[in-house]
Parts: structure tokens; sequence; C-alpha cells
């Protein structure tokens, strides 16, 4: 309702630069970091395997641990993790919970592929009111890069993923976005289900591996459980720079999360 719009338009002018409901044209981005992000792996990190995790986020001028009371809700969770391999291939969406001891979090992660990771913390701080990113390594993240290649076009469990823009993404410049999903017989999908707030929520890796975006689709967010979206996921998109984007749009499917990944590259404008 309210806040559920009000988050919608914070996040869009925070990270997407939407026109619509910018006020002026001042370029928005996420807000710089305050918070200094600790991983604490309790175990080397080893493909197929859980691993417990501590996690820790710290005031970079104070130091204060900040604990579950200084972290605003965002899109229903306080701490939402974003991981992902150099290569850009294993891609894990996370929520931390709180342990026993105030300010310290805990979670399990399994590797997909070796080699150490980059988690960003996606958080809001109360004294803040501003959303950032804070970025720290889980384990030591090396090897090969990330792959260029333009992709449009996904298919994950059956359904098909059609990504289109308007215009050509260019640095400094704005796009409109649309995923458009069909299931195996070609049919439109209508009955995407709520995840966290959203009907979609599509995360893009930079590939100098430090910068990230994360955006929702326009439109009437859910309200409740048994509201439904689809088949076509609108979003705006301003790259701050050129690069190539590895763009993951995560939705749910009859009970089922998927992850669908497309390819961008992001023009240097005129
Ligand atoms: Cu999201």
């Amino acid at each position: 309702m309210k806040t559920g719009k009000i988050l919608c338009i914070a996040a869009c002018l925070l990270i997407s630069g939407c026109g619509i409901f910018a006020p002026d044209k001042a370029k928005p981005e996420a807000a710089k970091p305050t918070l200094r992000l600790t991983l604490l792996p309790q175990e080397p990190l080893s493909v197929g395997h859980a691993t417990t995790v501590l996690l820790k986020l710290n005031d970079m001028t104070s130091r204060t641990l900040m604990t579950d009371d200084m972290l605003e809700v965002k899109h229903t969770k306080k701490l939402h993790l974003l991981v992902i391999d150099p290569s850009f291939r294993d891609y894990q969406h996370i929520h931390p919970q709180p342990t026993a001891t105030p300010g310290i979090y805990i979670f399990s992660f399994t590797p997909k592929r070796p080699g150490g990771y980059r988690a960003w913390a996606d958080v809001t701080p109360v004294f803040t009111g501003k959303q950032e990113y804070d970025m720290a390594d889980l384990g030591a993240p090396k090897g090969a890069g990330v792959t260029k290649t333009e992709s449009h076009e996904s298919t994950v469990d059956g359904y098909h993923f059609t990504l289109s823009f308007d215009s050509a993404p260019v640095a400094g410049g704005e796009s409109m976005g649309s995923i458009t999903i069909t299931d195996k017989n070609g049919e439109p999908v209508k009955n995407l289900e709520p995840v966290m707030g959203a009907f979609a929520h599509i995360v893009g890796f930079y590939d100098d591996y430090r910068t990230i975006v994360h955006v929702h689709p326009m439109g009437a967010e859910p309200q409740n459980d048994s509201d439904r979206g689809g088949p076509d996921l609108s979003f705006h998109l301003e790259p701050s720079k050129a690069a190539f984007i590895k763009l993951y749009a995560q939705v749910k499917i009859n009970g089922k999360e998927i992850f669908t990944p497309f390819g961008v590259n992001v023009g240097k404008g005129s």
C-alpha cells in the first residue's frame, strides 16, 4: 500500500533512476556505503557443501555493530545478501537471520562453483533511511571472469523468458526493459507469485565485479500472497557506465523460485 509504494519509488529513484518518479533530472544512484560488511565462513568453502557463515555490519565511522533494530525492512526483509561467483554463473539471494547475539547474523552457503564468491548486503540503515550495497568477499574469489555474451533469451524449468529494451542501454541513458514469460506451450505465464513483496527481483552485476543494480517491475506490487503477476515485467535501467551487465530475474511460479540469466552490453552513449 502506501509504504510499498514509497519503497518502490525509493528503490526506483536510488537504483534505476526511474524518470517517471524522478522530481528532477539529478542522476539517482544507490547511496554511498556507510557500513562495513564482514563475512566469516566457519570453514573453507567447498563445492556442494553447506558452510555456515556469520555476518556483521559495522558503521564505518563509529564502528558500532548494527543490530536488527537499526535496519529498515525492505521487501519484507531487513537484510538481503546477493552473492555471485566471478564468472557470474552462480547467483544466490540469501536472507541471513539474526542470532542470539545482537548484531551477529547467520546463514548457510553452498557454492556451486570453486574459487570463492563476492557478496553485497542490500540494506537500509534506519539512521540514513537510504538503501546501500555493502560489499565483501566470501572466500577468495578469483579465476576466469565473465563471458560477455549478449543474451536476451533464457529458458529455465520449461519457462521461456525474453528480454527487450525500448532503446539500447547506454551509459547515462535510460532504457525501459521488458521481460516476457511464456510456458512450454508458448502460452503467456500470468501466475507469477509474490517473492518478497514483488513479482520479480531483477539484479544486475556489472563486469567490474563491484557495481550492482537491484530493480523491481513497475506497476502494482503484490499486496497479498494470492495476488498474481505476469506475463510482462517492465523495469527501468539507467546504467551508470558502459559495461557488460549480467542480469538475473528472480520470479516464483507454482511455489518454485526461478532465477533466469540475461547478458546486456551497455554502450558508451553519446
Ligand atoms: Cu528485489
